[in-house]
């Protein structure tokens, strides 16, 4: 018998992310969107059970938001959906997730220990627990060793950091499941693996670069076999661009647009600056953002200052004085260097507003 089955989690509905000028707004529907059209694929592909693995929501579900997500459920036909909560959504006192009629297709883990449900039509079994507090510090239990009922075992874990079930990837395969459905890191395994994070559905942060989708699964026998498949509608894309002393404003506007253009004005990008720049340039960031997408301009550039010049003209003042006390030390380390700019910059700064 094969089981079909999709590992998804953190999809974080309800989350605000910073995606620039353009679709900041948009983007929490399309990230509900996009969990939307994940159900339709199950639907679509058949698949026997969707595990998710905590952190639907973002935070404290809303009635409204429960009931949304149910309706989607409730339409599957085939999929059996299976969900614990994580840190974010986690179980509180008078969580929604406490009182909620989920649809007949819908298996919550809601409990704090680990639970086990059975689908004997499916010759599987899912293990998992929830989280009732923002926080769980605690490690893996040896009570959750799988005890095998069923050809195949997947066991649902959300965590991996120090605050949030800490543990090691070893750990939770030594549990002995066929296959341990991770939760809580953004960061897809895109690696085959028996323990393996999905990542989040959507990136929801700045920092979430990379693809970003769901882990599908077939299980036989006990033999699972697992591929990543990115689904995310945009990506985070860091941009590192290197400046030189030729380097100008609408220049610099030129290289991002057409980075832009390269990567797909569909993503949505942090712009690094780094290098040098003639010392009269200033790059105004707020000018560079041709698509609306980009979420910030980062100047990391040194202005590239004639220090030979600089000193010889400005022999015996405090600017000259300064340089040559660089040229004295011989140092040419990084802070060095870093203070030799910083100090040129402001002397120069104040030379000019006196
Ligand atoms: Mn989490």
């Amino acid at each position: 018998m094969k089981v079909k089955f999709i590992h998804t989690a953190d999809v974080h509905l309800g989350v605000r992310p910073d995606a620039g000028k353009a679709y900041t707004k948009n983007r929490p529907e399309e990230i509900w969107r996009s969990f939307e059209r994940l159900i339709s694929l199950c639907e679509r592909e058949k698949t026997d059970l969707l595990v998710i693995a905590g952190d639907l929501f973002h935070r404290q579900p809303l009635l409204r938001e429960m009931k949304e997500v149910n309706a989607l459920f409730a339409r599957l036909t085939h999929t059996k959906v299976v969900l614990v909560a994580g840190n974010h959504d986690f179980v509180k006192q008078d969580s929604y997730y406490r009182s909620f009629r989920w649809a007949r297709n819908v298996f919550p883990l809601l409990g704090k220990e680990m639970q086990k449900i059975e689908f004997p039509e499916l010759r599987t079994a899912v293990s998992g627990f929830s989280y009732w507090d923002r926080e769980y510090r605690e490690g893996i239990r040896d009570s959750w060793k799988c005890r095998r009922t069923q050809d195949t075992e997947i066991l649902i874990l959300h965590g991996g950091d120090e605050k949030h079930l800490p543990f090691r990837k070893r750990e939770t395969e030594l549990l002995g499941y066929d296959y341990v459905a991770l939760g809580h890191i953004h960061k897809p395994d895109q690696k085959e693996q028996k323990s393996s994070y999905c990542g989040a559905l959507e990136p929801t942060d700045p920092n979430d670069t990379g693809d970003h989708g769901f882990i599908l699964g077939a299980a036989a026998n006990g033999l699972v076999k697992t591929r990543f498949v990115p689904f995310a509608s945009r990506k985070y894309i860091h941009l590192d661009i290197q400046a030189d002393e030729k380097m100008t404003g609408s220049l610099l506007r030129d290289t991002i647009r057409e980075k832009i253009e390269e990567q797909g004005i569909e993503n949505m990008y942090r712009v690094e600056i780094t290098g040098f720049r003639d010392p009269d340039i200033e790059f105004a960031a707020a000018s560079m953002d041709p698509y609306g997408n980009v979420i910030d301009v980062l100047d990391f550039t040194n202005p590239s200052y004639d220090f030979g010049k600089l000193s010889a003209v400005n022999k015996g003042n405090l600017l000259g004085r300064f340089i040559q006390s660089f040229e004295k030390e011989g140092e040419d380390g990084l802070l060095e260097e870093m203070a030799l700019y910083e100090g040129v910059k402001a002397l120069l700064e104040t030379k000019r507003g006196s």
